[in-house]
């Protein structure tokens, strides 16, 4: 694809975002484009999103999980871009969104700068920071469903909005159970290790992904543990990790 049609796609991405529009996923409607172009898409969406002040905090990985590859019937690892305005804390308006859903996932901050192939130690030489953490995913494709990796890479993932739970320090976060709840009820629960063997192997495959370093003070999320639940207006969701934290995000 040459570098107009990258620009062209990552417009379209943008304007539905914005709009709150659902589109066709763009392999069907612009023919298709493989991996390394929709990159370029992404990092072209991302730079609309520069331009209107937002920063760029972190990165976040994608289909770490066997429960998530399966939920989206797609099979490989992938990264997205986080920045600031997809933060939040802990209410966000469901009715913000086109078909929101929420997954839950464990977080890193970074403290070193990381590129290229590293050992798992020095992933966790570099942490800052461990979280829990809820992503709240929201396709700019038609019903959520059916699209390529292409199509959702270039639409940064899905990525919505995110929350981190209380930062703790350092440590590996591998073994750990983790129980996402809606109301109080149960409705997933997982082990951390269903993140990618271990969810600081997310971190080491972001750096090998990466076409640059990955800077100090990043926020990366690992990916989710379990297939995403629906979000709804008025509900509450809760995620509790053992050893680390819990927290809560509230739709309203
Ligand atoms: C793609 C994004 C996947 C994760 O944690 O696995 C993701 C999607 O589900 O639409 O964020
Ligand atoms: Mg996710």
């Amino acid at each position: 694809m040459t570098a107009p049609d990258a620009e062209m796609l990552a417009r379209e991405l943008d304007e539905a975002l914005l709009a709150r529009r659902e589109i066709a996923p763009l392999t069907k409607t612009r023919g298709d484009f493989d991996l390394a172009a929709a990159y370029r898409v992404q990092e072209r969406g991302i730079e609309l999103r520069l331009a209107r002040g937002e920063k760029i905090v972190g990165y976040k990985m994608g289909l770490t999980s066997e429960a998530k590859r399966v939920q989206m019937n797609l099979g490989a690892p992938i990264y997205g871009v986080l920045t600031d305005a997809m933060r939040i804390e802990s209410e966000l308006r469901a009715g913000d969104g086109v078909h929101p859903k929420i997954e839950p996932e464990i977080a890193f901050v970074t403290r070193r700068e990381l590129h290229g192939q590293i050992t798992l130690q020095q992933a966790f030489d570099a942490l800052e920071a461990v979280a829990p953490a809820l992503e709240i995913l929201d396709s700019r494709f038609v019903g959520f469903k059916y699209f390529s990796l292409p199509d959702v890479v270039a639409d940064n993932c899905s990525s919505w909005k995110f929350a981190l739970g209380p930062l703790q320090k350092p440590r590996r976060a591998s073994g750990l159970a983790m129980r996402m709840s809606v109301d109080g009820a149960v409705k997933q629960q997982a082990n951390s290790n269903d993140i990618s063997g271990d969810p600081l192997v997310s971190l080491v495959q972001l750096a090998a992904m990466l076409p640059h370093p990955l800077p100090a003070g990043s926020i990366v999320l690992a990916g989710a543990a379990t297939v995403a639940a629906p979000l709804r207006a008025g509900i509450a969701v809760s995620l509790h990790v053992d050893e680390l934290a819990g927290m809560q995000v509230r739709a309203t």
